[in-house]
């Protein structure tokens, strides 16, 4: 038995890669009668056959993080990446992503690319506001090839998803840190400013510099139906989790509570306005969602 991580996965072949080569396998019967499906980035023990390197999925060892969307096991860090410009922007977005990594207790990383085109300090404002939360943030620019290097090191070690909108430089990335990726990059089509969804199978991608990548997106879906309560949601905000507990009621929810230190450090100027505003917009939803129970 050797072990290995599941870096892909086509029509019920598991490719195994292990320190003696990647193996075709399949799983045993025993997990089918179980209902269990091995996932990409299951760590497993396989029986091998050094003969013609096929195998037999014989163990999958328990999973540090399991995302759904795409299906993947023992993911251990989110890049996102927004642009400064063409797609502009969106906070709100960012915001999101945040939160949705935040539940899934992943490392984050906030890639701010597409710097060259830069001329409002928009970088720099999210770099002195995010980093103050105590996120790693990094100005990139695949055309000037800035901060390339630094996102190498950022995946060394790591098991890392990329999630963004459209168009904001994803592939083009992985393509600057591995060239030998030749990932598919989309010209945004000038009518919708909107990029083409280029990347598609799920593949998990061993890099030259050490880590793994995901070739997919993470997060596809940006719904928050995975929260069950209101008071759930300030976990994933950290600047708002760092001051929640020194709120009157443990129960405070930062809205329009008596002797609330979240609004209070609002006012200071300590939890940026556009946060706090996603914050009250994303518990309006929740609170939607969960009316229906
Ligand atoms: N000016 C500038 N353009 C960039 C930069 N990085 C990527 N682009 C361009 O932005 C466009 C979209 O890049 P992609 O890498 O396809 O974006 P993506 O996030 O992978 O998009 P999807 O595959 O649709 O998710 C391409 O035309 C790239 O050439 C950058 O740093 N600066
Ligand atoms: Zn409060």
């Amino acid at each position: 038995m050797v072990e290995g991580i599941i870096v892909k996965g086509i029509g019920g072949f598991y490719y195994v890669k292990t320190d003696t080569g990647i193996y075709e396998c399949r799983a045993r019967g025993v997990f089918r009668e179980n209902k269990i499906t091995p996932l990409i980035g299951d760590r497993v023990k396989i029986r091998e056959n050094n003969l013609d390197m096929t195998g037999y999925v014989e163990e999958i060892m328990e999973r540090e993080t399991e995302l759904i969307r795409p299906p993947v096991a023992n993911v251990t860090q989110a890049v996102i990446v927004m642009s400064v410009k063409s797609p502009s922007l969106n906070l709100w977005l960012l915001d999101r992503f945040l939160v949705l990594a935040e539940e899934q207790k992943l490392n984050v990383v906030i890639v701010i690319n597409k710097i060259d085109l830069d001329n409002n300090s928009i970088g720099k404002n999210i770099y002195e506001n995010y980093s103050n939360m105590g996120y790693k943030v990094i100005l990139s620019s695949c055309t000037l090839n800035k901060e390339i290097d630094t996102l190498k090191e950022v995946l060394k070690d790591e098991v890392t998803v990329f999630a963004g909108p459209s168009g904001v430089g994803k592939s083009s990335i992985l393509n600057r840190i591995q060239p030998n990726l030749k990932l598919k990059t989309g010209e945004i089509s000038e009518k919708t400013k909107r990029g083409k969804h280029t990347t598609r199978h799920v593949e998990l991608i061993e890099l030259d510099a050490g880590g793994y990548v995901l070739d997919t997106p993470g997060f596809s879906s940006l719904k928050l139906d995975f929260i069950e309560t209101e008071g759930e949601l300030q976990q994933y905000f950290k600047d708002i989790r760092k001051y929640s507990g020194h709120c009157k009621f443990n129960s405070c929810l930062h809205v329009k509570e008596p002797d609330c230190e979240v609004k209070k450090q609002l006012e200071l100027g300590n939890i940026s306005k556009e946060r706090y505003n996603n914050y009250l917009n994303f518990l309006d939803e929740i609170k939607r969602n969960t009316r229906r129970y």
